[in-house]
């Protein structure tokens, strides 16, 4: 039926067409053709003349309606220092562009309807004209100069490199298909080195060398991307596998991942994410809700996030390179950074990748003191008994012998300290053995290796009046003699808080 209506239209408006061809034909006969082509002359150059108002009335409004939309205009004033400069290159480019469009356009349908064909008017014929020439070869070169110069004078202000003692958080974003590898200093915010033969796929994919200190704190963050807020930021950017393209709209940061050539960007953010939100929230179209289907969602301004894509079509996964930032006060940023662990003591510490396997390192010594100390001084602080007695979990001795290993000294130095600080406490140490082997001669290694635990504090210079030892041998275990987990855990040195 439908198909029946829409054949029996197209052929009525046929037969309109056609008779109109025969009225003005009729109409031609009886006014004369030249009349009717004049008249026609007319009416195409009235209608130039209503198109170019139409359009440029459009044209302009439409520039006007949208202009919130865009990066630089609205509520998306760059968040970073140099961004302004960037935004005022494009709002002069703009500025001009938009002259020289108005301009041209008024001429180009203001000519057809002026000198449009009419009886007794000639078209003139010029060859050549150097006045013109001049003209439209000079005007366009000083404006094309003009912004050349703007954008060099930009360019040189935004890329020069920072020095050695420049303060500033550097960070490394390498690209891949499809994502980016984001490391963080960590820290002591030095990234550590990197060597394209340490390259492992899975295991070390960016060829970090671990036997660098400055890796040891290195963060390849997982998730979200804090940085501080007003602190310069240096992005080394770099790819694995093709182009990829590292892009910070809000930020007005946009530079090519090459691999095989590390390139970098210099960035300052100014805006918190917090602030541009509020920024945003100014505007009735960021109050609208954030999922269109379901208007109880969250405005949009609320969910705003700054964002990192890939400005390269780098393959069909391009679209999910997409990363969140998140601009922090510095507070922020430092209660963030300490959440984090580092990937090599959360991924590489002991494993056959370690370089440094069965080395303790600076921050472990650190964390082991922090760790003996808040022991003993809760040991200190308690009323009970059995708490006064602290495991020293890192005092270990070679097998079945009595000699100190050489690992077990950081915590007994750490002990000395603790001992130092404390010059009213004395301790009992006390010595434990698992179940193997005999009970004599466990009773007697238990006592001797808690000899040579005092010993050793003894020689570290403290008073003999606040040291005892005392071997168990196998009698007190706290762990299960039938399991290799169980007997780790009963060959053990203790200290016995006597008085304080
Ligand atoms: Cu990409």
């Amino acid at each position: 039926m439908t198909g029946l209506i829409a054949f029996l239209i197209i052929g009525l408006l046929a037969v309109i067409v056609v008779q109109i061809g025969k009225v003005s034909d009729l109409a031609a006969k009886i006014r004369g053709e030249e009349e009717v082509a004049q008249q026609s002359n007319d009416r195409t150059a009235f209608w130039c003349v209503a198109f170019m108002v139409v359009f440029l009335i459009l044209g302009t409004g439409s520039m006007y309606y949208y202009k919130d939309v865009m990066l630089g205009y609205g509520p998306h004033v760059s968040a970073s220092e140099h961004g302004g400069l960037i935004d005022g290159l494009f709002h002069s480019t703009l500025i001009v562009t938009y002259i020289v469009f108005f301009i041209t356009h008024v001429l180009l349908f203001w000519y057809a309807y002026k000198y449009r064909s009419r009886e007794g008017n000639k078209a003139q014929f010029i060859s050549h004209n150097n006045t013109i020439e001049i003209i439209w070869t000079v005007i366009p070169a000083i404006v094309l100069t003009f912004l050349v110069v703007k954008g060099l004078v930009a360019w040189n202000n935004i890329m020069p490199d920072l020095g050695p003692d420049d303060e500033y958080l550097e960070i490394e974003a390498t690209g891949y298909q499809f994502g980016w590898d984001i490391r963080h200093p960590g820290n002591d915010g030095k990234l550590g080195t990197k060597d394209y033969r340490l390259i492992r796929p899975g295991v070390n994919s960016l060829g970090i060398d671990w036997t660098d200190d400055k890796s040891m704190d290195d963060i390849l963050l997982q998730d979200v991307i804090y940085l501080p807020v007003d602190t310069t930021v240096r992005v080394r950017i770099t790819s694995k596998d093709v182009l990829h393209n590292f892009y910070l709209p809000h930020f007005r940061v946009k530079m090519d991942a090459i691999p095989g050539l590390p390139t970098y960007f210099i960035f300052r953010p100014t805006t918190t994410t917090e602030e541009y939100r509020q920024e945003l929230r100014k505007y009735p179209e960021w109050n609208e809700p954030y999922d269109v289907t379901d208007p109880e969602s969250e405005p949009r301004w609320k969910v705003f996030e700054y964002e990192l894509a890939c400005a390269e079509l780098c393959g069909t996964g391009h679209y999910s390179m997409r990363r969140i930032l998140k601009i922090v006060s510095q507070e922020e940023y430092n209660d963030w950074l300490l959440g984090l662990e580092s990937t090599y003591m959360t991924t590489v510490r002991g494993t056959d990748n370690d370089p440094r396997k069965g080395q303790l390192l600076d921050i472990e010594i650190k964390d082991r003191a922090i760790e003996l100390k808040s022991d003993f001084q809760n040991a200190l602080s308690s009323e009970n008994a059995i708490d006064k007695t602290i495991l020293l979990k890192h005092v270990f001795y070679d097998t079945g012998s009595e000699a100190l290993s050489d690992l077990s000294k950081h915590e007994l130095d750490n002990l000395t300290n603790i001992m130092k600080a404390n010059p009213t406490v004395k301790v009992e140490l006390a010595g434990h053995t698992d179940s193997q082997g005999e009970d004599t001669s466990n009773l007697a290694l238990s006592q001797s290796r808690a000899e040579s635990v005092m010993n050793y504090l003894l020689n570290k210079g403290l008073a003999a009046n606040r040291l005892t030892y005392t071997g168990h041998g196998e009698t007190l275990p706290i762990g299960d003699n039938g399991t290799d987990a169980g007997k780790e855990q009963n060959r053990r040195t203790e200290l016995r808080i006597v008085s304080q």
